[in-house]
């Protein structure tokens, strides 16, 4: 009988299988749009599509063909102890054991909001949300509640979820696809925004001066993480605080990323620079969707139903969620989880730079903590526009080479690297010898 499997094979040597992950995104393309539920996830622009994940664990990702790649997504930061910790999963099945929502309170979110505000004590009060991008939604009204002002001024690249009024000049998904002003958002919402460059507190002290006792807050990520990542330049968080107080605007800092993962306190910690209110989300949920949003009791209490303020939800507080959060938590505090995070990501940039020095065009490679990214250019990286700066040809064959052999980068240049606790000596000499390998292409 034939064998139309080796016949197939023999006569045409080109012929390949398609994928299961192929299969998937072709019936995903076909019911969601893009084939994608956020779309970065996409891999557009990188010659690849995206590869459909079977399971995960500690550092490594298998997808459903059965490659396995070293992970530096984590899930978009969540997974800092690493995918599927023993301590998560546990606390997340004996939660789901007595019930996987109710509606109303549960002890697991005050215990949460005990730790919040212990560990950040800008936060002196936080509700719980389901997304970041409801954590800062919520953070702008309330602001603007408080103030009884309607503008807030954003910076160039910071994104902060798909808020109505901060889709304008957004980094990550937004900037990916060449849209960071969404359609859909009215002019009289965007008009509300103000957005200056990061960095530059004259642009700021301008808006401030432009638009007396009409600001209600400034909101940023006080490490920009959505457009690649680069840092506040020394006294920027400080003159921002001081720049509020003087013209009587909150400054909102959005920890979605940075929070618990940078220090305990999440960067204004290692900023010393209080906040009077602050997003949350990621880290907190465990790999469960999750947000939250904090700070001054004085302001927190404008909410309803003490306040005037509506905010709500029907999943807020979920008890897994919150069972998983307060796990990863207490396990990354037990380990003194941010020192070795620290170890890990010193030990990869040096030997992230080691490997690009084999490189013959100009990089300039970030890291802060356990997040990292890696631009293509010559000139600092300090701000969107620089940022932007980056080479995007040489990202994607760089991106697309180190997929090929097992590692796992952000798809995008606007994006962050994270290691997470459970990242080994191994798994970083590894990558860095594929980054060797893959950056002579
Ligand atoms: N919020 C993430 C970027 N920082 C993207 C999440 C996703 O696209 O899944």
């Amino acid at each position: 009988m034939l064998d139309v499997r080796c016949w197939t094979l023999d006569v045409f040597p080109f012929f390949q299988m398609p994928s299961r992950s192929s299969e998937l995104f072709a019936a995903a393309l076909t019911r969601i749009p893009g084939g994608v539920n956020s779309p970065v996830r996409a891999f557009r622009g990188l010659g690849r599509e995206p590869f459909f994940v079977e399971r995960a664990h500690g550092s490594r990702i298998w997808d459903v063909d059965g490659n396995e790649y070293i992970d530096y997504v984590g899930t978009w930061g969540p997974a800092i102890l690493g995918h599927a910790p023993e301590v998560v999963v546990d606390a997340v099945r004996a939660a789901a054991a007595r019930g996987v929502s109710f509606g109303i309170p549960n002890p697991f979110e005050v215990e949460m909001a005990d730790l919040i505000c212990r560990w950040v004590p800008s936060i002196e009060k936080v509700r719980m949300v389901n997304s970041g991008t409801e954590a800062t939604m919520s953070c702008l009204r309330l602001a603007r509640g408080f103030t009884g002002r309607d503008k807030i001024i954003k910076f160039e690249g910071c994104y902060h979820g798909h808020v109505d009024a901060l889709l304008v000049q957004a980094g990550s998904g937004a900037l990916t696809h060449g849209r960071p002003d969404s359609a859909g958002v009215p002019a009289e919402f965007a008009a509300l925004t103000i957005c200056v460059p990061f960095n530059d507190i004259g642009a700021v002290r301008n808006a401030f001066r432009e638009n007396p006792k009409a600001i209600a807050a400034i909101i940023l990520e006080p490490i920009p993480a959505n457009a690649g990542l680069f840092f506040p330049c020394e006294d920027f968080l400080q003159d921002l605080r001081d720049e509020c107080d003087r013209n009587g605007a909150l400054l909102i800092f959005d920890e979605v990323m940075t929070g618990f993962r940078v220090a305990r306190g999440g960067a204004q910690e290692l900023f010393g620079v209080r906040p009077d209110l602050t997003a949350l989300g990621k880290v907190i949920g465990g790999g469960l969707p999750v947000g939250a949003f904090g700070g001054r009791a004085e302001i927190m209490n404008q909410l309803s139903p003490l306040g005037p303020v509506y905010q709500a939800g029907t999943l807020s507080g979920n008890p897994l969620a919150m069972a998983a959060g307060l796990a990863q938590l207490r396990e990354l505090e037990r380990g003194d989880g941010w020192k070795l995070l620290e170890r890990t990501g010193t030990h990869f940039e040096e030997l992230m730079r080691g490997a690009l020095r084999s490189l013959k065009l100009p990089w300039v490679f970030h890291r802060i903590g356990s997040m990292f990214c890696l631009f293509f250019t010559a000139d600092p990286v300090t701000d969107l526009a620089s940022a932007k700066r980056s080479d995007p040809e040489k990202f994607a064959q760089y991106f697309k080479a180190c997929l090929d052999r097992g590692i796992y980068f952000a798809p995008s240049q606007f994006e962050t690297g994270f290691v997470s606790t459970a990242h080994t000596v191994d798994d970083i000499e590894r990558t860095a010898a594929i980054v060797r390998e893959a950056l002579k292409l």
